[in-house]
């Protein structure tokens, strides 16, 4: 019974977000969708001709054609053609170049750290100090964001198709990229580099908000829990999981600190229901192959579904 419930959620967690580079939300995807389509016209205008002139040349009338007609039929088709269309594309492509949000100064940066199979998200406040949170990107319409990207494992690709291009986190390095989303809503980023077994199960939520929701947002995301549990600590959560303002040394996974608060479980894996959640703490090797959680069921029933209760009650 549990499997068709988690499939009929994963396939719930694909829709629920839009990933379309061909919707834009953000000032590098229209540049790159304008570019997409302008290309694909232009394409669609040589197909046609080349259709055209294979058509005519099957069933045209048949004549002799002059050496000279040949001669500039390969000049025209193979030579002009070609350098006049490129030009085109290449004017063009340049000229969207000052447009690109890398040229902007950022308003907001975010440390990610890409890692199998999850994110971590830290948002740098103006005092240098972070706040971490995981697995759910927020960001203010408007406002060019700065991503700081590093992996501590493999080689991982941040991509937020509605919002712009990707780029790569690779261990070793620190790569920046910046955004500047341009309309508010709910959307579905993912890790668009092979990195492993659960490499499909490794997506976000990206939330982009008015200035006001943005603020109240992260003013809550800030605050320590408010409740700790027994339970938590004593099953040996709290040794991976950080929960601020109450168990602060786990730092192998997530930060739960907010967790209630987050739409879905496991980086855009499950939706955030009850019964997904105590599916994935019973077994997440069965819903994530390769997670690095150990599965819980070894724990009484009656302990995950009140770590559970707990977890969602997180706000
Ligand atoms: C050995 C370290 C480890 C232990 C112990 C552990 N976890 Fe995890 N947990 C992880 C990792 C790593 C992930 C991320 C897995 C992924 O998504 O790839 C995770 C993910 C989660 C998530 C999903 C978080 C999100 O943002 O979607 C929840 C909830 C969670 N763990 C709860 C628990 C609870 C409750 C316990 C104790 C019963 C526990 N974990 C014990 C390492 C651990
Ligand atoms: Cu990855």
């Amino acid at each position: 019974m549990v499997l068709p419930a988690v499939g009929a959620s994963l396939l719930l967690a694909g829709c629920t977000f839009e990933q379309s580079a061909l919707h834009p939300a953000g000032r590098d995807a229209q540049e790159l969708s304008g570019l997409t389509w302008f290309m694909f016209a232009g394409a669609v205008v040589v197909w046609a001709i080349v259709m055209g002139v294979t058509v005519y040349a099957v069933l045209g009338r048949k004549r002799r054609r002059t050496e000279r007609f040949a001669d500039l039929f390969i000049l025209g088709g193979g030579v002009a053609f070609p350098t006049v269309g490129l030009a085109i594309l290449l004017v063009y492509g340049l000229s969207l170049l000052p447009n690109w949000t890398s040229a902007q100064a950022p308003g907001l940066r975010v440390h990610v750290q890409a890692e199998q199979y999850w994110w971590r998200f830290a948002y740098e406040l103006p005092d240098g100090s972070r706040v971490e949170t995981a697995n759910e990107l927020h960001l203010p319409n408007d406002v060019t964001a700065e991503f700081v990207l590093t992996s501590t494992d493999v080689i991982h690709s941040f991509w937020i198709p509605a919002l712009g291009g990707k780029m790569d986190l690779i261990p070793g390095r620190t790569n920046l990229l910046r955004l500047t989303p341009t309309k508010a809503g709910t959307y579905r980023g993912v890790c668009a580099e092979f990195c492993g077994p659960s490499h499909t199960f490794m997506a976000f939520p990206v939330v982009v908000h008015d200035a006001d929701g943005y603020a109240s947002w992260l003013a809550a995301e800030q605050a320590p829990a408010t409740s700790g549990s027994e339970l938590f600590a004593a099953s040996g959560c709290a040794a991976c999981h950080t929960i601020r303002g109450v168990a602060e040394t786990g730092k192998v996974g997530p930060d739960l600190t907010h967790f209630g608060r987050r739409s879905t479980i496991g980086a855009a894996t499950l939706v955030n229901t009850r019964e997904n959640l105590l599916a994935w703490l019973a077994d997440p090797q069965r819903i994530k192959p390769g997670a690095a959680m150990p599965g819980f069921a070894s724990l009484p029933e009656t302990d995950r579904a009140a770590i559970a209760d707990y977890l969602m009650g997180l706000k």
